[in-house]
């Protein structure tokens, strides 16, 4: 029996791309006002066929249930610069009225055992087709630079052994993951000294703060 993939994955597609657009804009938005933006930048991709089917039979989904079960089937991902932006992107997408979080998943504070640390956020999106409208739901996976590049890296290592490391391996891959949270937390600590300097240099600008919602243009201090 053939399954008509194309039709199935269309809408999937058309989520992908409409969601790329929009959290990019909001890239934009920040950067037009001068501001530091918490999205650093942002990648998407609809899982290819040949890995969906190898989820199903893993998990023992069935066809019918596809659209449930898994997940993440789009995906997006949020890159950001410091740790405390993945907070600015969630109170983002909290308040946004075009889709609606139904799940998240904290491996940032509660790393995985391989040393993976993301913010990951299901949400249903609403796609409009000619067919009428569909609620789709996508994985958005929110990482600083330095969880990508750990996650990046051990993601095609991992291709060789599928999953399966030598514990050797497993153990220097560990390692590095400390070095990652450990250079995310340095950066975090320089972020917060120069601004702690910048207040003792210029009192005049005690008063402003710094971040989301801030409508003057100033703190370009801060960047
Ligand atoms: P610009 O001008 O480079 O800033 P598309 O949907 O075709 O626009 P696609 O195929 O999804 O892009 O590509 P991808 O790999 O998702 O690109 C993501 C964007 O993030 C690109 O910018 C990259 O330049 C930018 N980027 C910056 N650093 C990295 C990085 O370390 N890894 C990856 N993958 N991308 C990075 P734009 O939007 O094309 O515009
Ligand atoms: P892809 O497209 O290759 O990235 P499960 O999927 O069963 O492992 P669950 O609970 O369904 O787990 O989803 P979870 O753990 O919230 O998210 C799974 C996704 O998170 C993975 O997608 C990866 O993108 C990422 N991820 C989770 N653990 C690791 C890890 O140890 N290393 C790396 N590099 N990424 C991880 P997929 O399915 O692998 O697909």
């Amino acid at each position: 029996m053939g399954m008509d993939w194309e039709t199935f994955l269309d809408p999937y597609i058309q989520t992908v791309g409409e969601l790329k657009i929009k959290l990019r804009s909001i890239r934009k938005q920040f950067r037009k006002q001068n501001k530091h933006s918490p999205i650093e930048f942002v990648t998407g991709r609809v899982k290819s066929i040949e890995s969906i089917k190898e989820k199903m039979v893993l998990r023992d989904i069935r066809f019918e249930n596809l659209a449930t079960d898994l997940q993440d089937i789009a995906g997006l991902r949020i890159m950001v610069q410091f740790v405390d932006d993945v907070d600015d992107v969630l109170e983002l997408l909290r308040k946004r009225q075009d889709m609606t979080i139904v799940q998240e998943r904290d491996y940032i504070h509660h790393m995985k055992a391989s040393g993976y640390r993301s913010y990951h956020v299901i949400v249903e999106y609403p796609v409009d087709t000619i067919h009428g409208q569909k609620k789709i739901l996508a994985e958005i996976q929110i990482r600083t630079l330095a969880m990508n590049f750990w996650a990046t890296i051990e993601h095609s290592l991992n291709y060789k052994y599928q999953g399966d490391f030598p514990e050797e391996i497993k153990k220097r891959l560990e390692v590095t993951a400390k070095i990652a949270f450990e250079l995310d937390e340095e950066m975090r600590k320089i972020r917060e000294d120069i601004r702690e300097a910048q207040l003792l240099f210029d009192p005049e600008n005690r008063k402003l703060s710094d971040g989301v919602g801030n409508s003057d243009d100033t703190d370009e201090l801060y960047r």
